[in-house]
């Protein structure tokens, strides 16, 4: 498998909830390699970039509102497929659904506040890294 690039954010209830050693140790512990790693704000310039996908849909407001709401871990992480491996060890978008054992099962409680985010693909990890880390 090729060693990938993905973009990894740890959304502020994640942050708020204490979490941030705990999902961080899950990478390394899975092989993979923290390359760039920042705590700070999201810009809502940034946050309309990284979810423009989402524009117009009826959840697309609290989004954008609640990513910019506080302190994020911004991350670049690498290894042998890394972004289908974190999207694996962060499970189902929704907590609720989301399998025990991943990050959004053990640490979310809503689809709104889902802990973290991933890329879903090599290009989108392309595309954040240059919002998030331009
Ligand atoms: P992100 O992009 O945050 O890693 O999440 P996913 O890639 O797993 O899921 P997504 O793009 O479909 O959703 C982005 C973000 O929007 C929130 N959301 C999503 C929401 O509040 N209500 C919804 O109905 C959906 C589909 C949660 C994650």
């Amino acid at each position: 498998m090729a060693v990938e690039k993905t973009y990894l954010m740890i959304k502020p209830d994640g942050v708020r909830n204490r979490h941030i050693g705990e999902i961080i140790n899950r990478f390394e512990r899975a092989g993979l390699s923290l390359e760039r790693l920042e705590l700070g704000l999201v810009t809502d310039e940034q946050a309309k970039a990284n979810y423009a996908e989402h524009e117009g849909k009826p959840f697309y407001a609290g989004l954008i509102s609640y990513i910019t709401s506080g302190t994020v871990v911004k991350m670049v992480v690498s290894g042998e497929g890394a972004v289908s491996k974190c999207r694996q060890l962060m499970g189902a978008t929704d907590p609720s659904s989301a399998a025990p054992g991943t990050i959004r099962g053990d640490f979310g409680l809503i689809m709104d506040e889902n802990v973290i985010h991933g890329s879903d693909s090599t290009e989108s990890a392309a595309r954040e890294i240059g919002i998030f880390f331009s």
